[in-house]
């Protein structure tokens, strides 16, 4: 049906807005706190042809959700025009008024969403509300690759844990680094300022203490433009032996540095650690070990939503063999480690079952492909 007069857009337009509208709400990956980054176009078509009259992603820290935002640029154009949503739209009186009564007062005639809200507050409640004002609701527009872009938002809803991701650069003899050797240079300058946004768009990155003692990792964002996009970084210390003088205490001031070490560390060693500002996690042992489903659930407690382990072998394996990688970040490089070598846990060719690929790229000299885990 041509759209007419009436600013409504035709539905054929509606992946291409949709999808248009994801992309706007990465921006926010990692901002946004708890609240899931939702991206919201509102588009009209007096006739010549849909225009973008306004648009909103979840604001900084969680609010003003995207809705309340693109309202307010659109004005009295989202009257008669077509919204879309990257999520349902909130039912729920919270800090603010739900979104969807937002949606109703402006006067929109469509609304169209892609992935769904398992908040118990929203899921179905914010598309009822709409319909029964006698908005035309479309569900589930590219609502897989809405919920891929949210999966920390889902994962920690649904699941009580982060989603983590397990970020690797493999060598061509499938090795990922050398024994008892700080970094070797795998990958190349591309793929590490791609790595660099992953980092900025995660919650916060996991090392073990085996990692922190050999390379004494910085772990921020280096990006001209984004150097303030430092996630949180934790190092998994049973013993709490991260050294004053490593780099991720030094700038434990500047960007949060957690440790997750048992209870029977050595008191002063905790203590110090404290003093310099890094912050302690008590954490279960079990068979010796850091409990990894429970270390999960307290950082989601937390607010954390996405994890990105940076290694090393021990880590990534010890979160595989517990079932805990949700999506592999893989960069698959021509230099060769030879002797001495780490061997990598998965390689591109070499993923657990159940792992689907999702993307794949070329970065220099490097491949990257991304799988994640079909549940
Ligand atoms: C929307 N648009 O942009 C976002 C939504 O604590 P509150 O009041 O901000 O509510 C948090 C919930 O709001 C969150 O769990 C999710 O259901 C929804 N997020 N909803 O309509 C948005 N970020
Ligand atoms: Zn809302």
């Amino acid at each position: 049906m041509a759209s007419g007069v009436t600013g409504a857009v035709d539905p054929i337009h509606d992946e291409r807005f949709m999808a248009a509208a994801i992309r706007l709400s990465r921006r926010h990956l990692g901002l946004t706190l708890t609240n899931p980054a939702v991206g919201t176009l509102i588009v009209r078509d007096d006739g010549a042809g849909p225009i973008i009259v306004g648009r909103g992603i979840t604001a900084l820290g969680g609010r003003p959700h995207a809705e309340a935002e693109a309202l307010a640029e659109a004005g009295v154009l989202a009257s008669g025009a077509t919204a879309y949503v990257t999520l349902e739209s909130c039912a729920h009186h919270g800090r603010t008024p739900p979104c969807a009564e937002a949606l109703v007062t402006a006067g929109l005639a469509r609304v169209v969403g892609a992935a769904s809200d398992p908040d118990p507050r929203v899921s179905g409640r914010g598309y009822e509300i709409l319909r029964r004002a006698g908005i035309a609701v479309t569900e589930g527009v590219l609502a897989e690759r809405a919920a891929d872009q949210m999966a920390g938002y889902l994962m920690r809803s649904i699941g009580k844990r982060p989603e983590v991701t397990l970020k690797l650069a493999v060598s061509s003899d499938e090795m990922i680094g050398r024994q008892s050797e700080g970094q070797v240079a795998i990958s190349g300058p591309v793929s590490r300022r791609q790595a660099h946004l992953i980092r900025a768009e995660s919650d916060a990155i996991l090392i073990g203490i085996g990692t922190a003692l050999a390379d004494d990792p910085e772990l921020t964002v280096r990006l001209p433009g984004l150097e303030d996009r430092s996630p949180a970084r934790i190092v998994i210390d049973r013993e709490a032996q991260l050294p004053l003088g490593s780099k991720l205490v030094l700038s434990a001031g500047q960007v949060p540095t957690l440790v997750a070490a048992s209870a029977d560390a050595p008191a002063e060693r905790r203590r110090a650690l404290e003093a310099a500002g890094v912050r302690l996690l008590a954490t279960e042992i079990l068979d010796g070990r850091v409990a990894l489903p429970e270390l999960l659930e307290d950082l989601a407690a937390r607010g954390i939503s996405t994890l990105m382990l940076e290694g090393g072998a021990g880590i990534a394996r010890a979160f595989l063999a517990e079932d805990l990688v949700d999506r592999l970040a893989l960069v698959s490089s021509p230099v060769v480690v030879g002797g001495q070598g780490v061997p990598a846990p998965v390689t591109a060719d070499r993923v657990p079952a159940g792992f689907v690929l999702v993307r794949n790229a070329v970065f220099g000299d490097d491949t990257y492909t991304e799988f994640v885990r079909r549940r």
